[in-house]
């Protein structure tokens, strides 16, 4: 066998390994998806895309390296009896430049294409419904503001615990969070983006349909260990077949808003149940289907605060209530931790863990009321009197 023969029969084999590696790589490609689950919106379509492309190009790799590691073990392992040293091999300088070069190459093509799906996703759409996100530990929360119906140059807030929109919205979210990072994470989507301390963050998409009927729910998840109640961090981002379904459900929050309840009761149990505050992640409570247990069970905390948190503290179940929220650390429920319970305050609007007078009144009415007989464990006229002062 000349050199020659030897040099063509080796391209050939070359040739070969190479379109075996290609149509591998494809077939890692076509396969792994199938794990997915459903592309819910615009934006998933693109980055599944993406992900193929570097899959195929993953997929040829892995059996590249594979393939060699196998060949390798087989083909060069110790015969019995040979107790020789292996051939002592020095650099090769073509072959250092062809394996730089080629990955070079594929991260190159790679940054682009990432870079062009990345623009197009984050460029600004017609017609864009911008909702506020709060991340806390460990609850979202979302945030919807309109124009005031009753004076439309005044701003109104629509908070839901529940991300709603449509098929075909283009929407933009603005991401904050009240105390550490965590990760907005909606599988369905193919969407992922960190909340930062002191950051707003933003991402976009449009839903597309992907089922016969509607609202559909999917989950929307924090990414990112942010404490001992991460695993309770799921929140739902509900999408409507169309815009009247979807105002249905809106103009009903509206409602809420616009005409609360004049019964401080219903108030406080409406405000929770909105979600405009993080507890339900920390918190059991049966009446609001909370399953938190970063916190201790709510359930008949308003006859505790009357007996043991009343002979523990010395204050009266109003006042003990009230300032659990405002002051948290100042008693702590034995068998928890401190400083996990926010202390929500009423001074900055604009700061972390805010929570108006008018809120705070009517959440410890209703916590006042979770006791076994649905009796409330206080006295209104004082906690009125403690929350809004003597005026
Ligand atoms: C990050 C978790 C977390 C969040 C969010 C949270 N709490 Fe708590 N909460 C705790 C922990 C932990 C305790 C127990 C430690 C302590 O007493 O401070 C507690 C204690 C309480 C208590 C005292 C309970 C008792 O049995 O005496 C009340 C009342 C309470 N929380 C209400 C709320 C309300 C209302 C909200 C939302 C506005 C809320 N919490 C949000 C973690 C949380
Ligand atoms: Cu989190």
């Amino acid at each position: 066998m000349t050199s020659n023969q030897l040099g063509s029969r080796t391209i050939f084999i070359i040739i070969i390994a190479g379109v075996a590696l290609i149509l591998g790589g494809l077939v890692i490609s076509q396969v792994t998806p199938l794990i997915f689950p459903v592309q819910a919106s615009a934006e998933s379509l693109q980055i599944d895309n993406l992900f193929r492309i570097a899959l195929v190009i993953g997929g040829a790799i892995f059996l590249l390296v594979q393939g060699l590691l196998i060949y390798s073990i087989v083909r060069f392992r110790a015969r019995a009896g040979d107790t020789s040293d292996g051939i002592n091999l020095h650099g090769n300088a073509t072959l250092e430049i062809v394996w730089t070069a080629i990955p070079a190459v594929i991260v190159l093509v790679l940054t682009v294409l990432s870079y062009q799906v990345w623009v197009s996703i984050q460029s600004v759409k017609d017609d864009e419904m911008t909702v506020k996100v709060t991340g806390a530990r460990f609850a979202w929360s979302f945030a919807y503001e309109v124009p005031d119906p009753r004076d439309t140059s005044q701003k109104l807030t629509v908070n839901s615990k529940e991300l709603h929109t449509y098929v075909g919205r283009p929407m933009k979210l603005e991401m904050v969070t009240q105390d550490v990072i965590h990760s907005f994470w909606v599988p369905a989507f193919r969407m992922k983006q960190d909340v930062m301390p002191g950051r707003t963050t933003t991402v976009r998409f449009t839903p597309i349909q992907t089922e016969e009927t509607y609202p559909v729910r999917y989950p929307i998840k924090c990414a990112e260990l942010c404490g001992s109640g991460h695993g309770e961090m799921v929140n739902w981002l509900v999408v409507h077949k169309d815009e009247a379904d979807y105002m249905a459900w809106f103009n009903q929050q509206l409602d809420l808003v616009l005409n609360p309840p004049e019964d401080p009761v219903a108030r406080g149990r409406q405000v929770l149940a909105s979600g405009a505050y993080p507890c339900a992640g920390c918190h059991v409570l049966a009446d609001l289907g909370w399953a938190g247990l970063t916190g201790p069970s709510l359930n008949g905390v308003g006859d505790r605060a009357a007996t043991v948190r009343a002979s523990a503290t010395g204050l009266s179940p109003e006042e003990y209530l009230d300032r659990s929220i405002y002051y948290p650390n100042e008693y702590i429920v034995p068998g928890f931790g401190a400083g996990l319970m926010p202390q929500f305050q009423a001074n900055d609007p604009q700061g972390a863990n805010y929570m108006s007078l008018d809120d705070h009144f009517a959440i410890v009415a209703y916590l006042c009321t979770q006791t076994s007989t649905g009796e409330s464990a206080c006295d209104l006229d004082r906690l009125r009197s403690l929350v809004f002062g003597n005026s």
